[in-house]
């Protein structure tokens, strides 16, 4: 098998104070995993940060941070509580196993183990996170054009917020809708209508891709652009280059009083640091009055 079929099959942290356990858990799951370990729990953390593992086998007593704390400490990082845990361990009472479970692993393991079990074990949490991966990612994700969907952005926008608050960055939004879109449906139909929405929205992604940036559908032909650490100057760039783009498209559009294309009009609003307040409210109800403008005052452009 080769190093990118294990990785396909799950990243595993074991995670233990004495290397010979490491050793054996590592010899009982390197033909079907890749294999990462850390002595202690805070070396344990800082992987499990760094390398996003799929599953983590954890030792109950080690010295400092013991397995009990670094449960509760994965849990509650945003990005690490959802890592499953498995505890495996000398300690065997149910009121170990009680403790392991309440305070958020998913199994426990008594040494000795049987090899065996160990692998089916693992194998059976890998298989539940990779679902729950996968039902995540659907929740967050609209369905007909593949970008982010509004809840996603709700939750995205807020984060991004309060982390540019934070770091004394500018944020910036543009809110962007298809002109004359129920006349499109309306001469080629639907299904042509949805096939649209995929061109432009793809198109639409490329023009911003810096890692944090988010490409969402707010409304049926209604997009937003989250552009963090973007000042105004930044989003008027992206702007430009957005209705270049949907301009080289050229789809054809016989129905349209703007263009005989498929054009977009956008609204933008960027907010200066030091941001105020909690939420990102008056911002993208800024952003949907520029729309609005740039809808009065002809199509096909952009508002500040
Ligand atoms: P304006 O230039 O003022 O934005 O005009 P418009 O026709 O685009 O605006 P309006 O809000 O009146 O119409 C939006 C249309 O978008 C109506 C609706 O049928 C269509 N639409 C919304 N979601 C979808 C979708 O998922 N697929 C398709 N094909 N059409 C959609
Ligand atoms: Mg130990
Ligand atoms: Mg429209
Ligand atoms: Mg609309």
């Amino acid at each position: 098998m080769t190093w990118t079929n294990l990785a396909r099959n799950g990243r595993i942290l074991v995670v233990d104070d004495a290397m010979e356990n490491i050793q054996i858990l590592h010899h009982a799951l390197r033909a079907e995993h890749e294999v990462l370990f850390a002595l202690d729990g805070e070396q344990a953390l800082q992987i499990a940060r760094e390398q996003q593992p799929d599953l983590i086998l954890l030792d109950a007593v080690m010295p400092g941070m013991d397995g009990y704390a670094v449960v509760a400490a994965l849990r509650a990082a945003p990005r690490l509580q959802d890592i499953p845990v498995i505890f495996v361990t000398a300690l065997s009472q149910p009121e170990d196993e009680t403790r392991a479970l309440e305070a958020g692993a998913v199994d426990f393991i008594s040494k000795p183990f049987n090899v065996a079990v160990v692998r089916a074990r693992v194998r059976s949490q890998l298989t539940i996170k990779r679902q729950a991966d996968a039902m995540r990612e659907l929740s967050m994700t609209d369905g007909l054009t593949g970008v982010a969907n509004r809840r996603n952005f709700n939750d995205t926008v807020d984060a991004e917020w309060r982390r540019c608050a934070r770091a004394g960055l500018p944020l910036s939004l543009i809110m962007i809708d298809i002109d004359h879109f129920k006349l499109y449906n309306d001469h080629y139909g639907h299904q042509a209508g949805d096939a649209c929405l995929q061109r432009i929205s793809a198109t639409m992604k490329r023009c911003a891709s810096r890692p944090q940036d988010m490409l969402a559908r707010y409304g049926g032909e209604e997009f937003i652009l989250l552009l963090p650490q973007e000042g105004a100057d930044g989003a008027e760039v992206v702007a430009n280059r957005i209705l270049d783009e949907v301009h080289k498209l050229a789809l054809p559009h016989a129905a349209s009083p703007t263009a005989p294309i498929v054009t977009i009009s956008m609204g933008l609003a960027t907010a200066r640091p030091p941001l105020e307040g909690n939420t990102p409210g008056p911002l993208i109800r800024n952003a949907d009055g520029n729309l609005y403008r740039a809808k009065q005052t002809g199509r096909d452009r952009y508002c500040i």
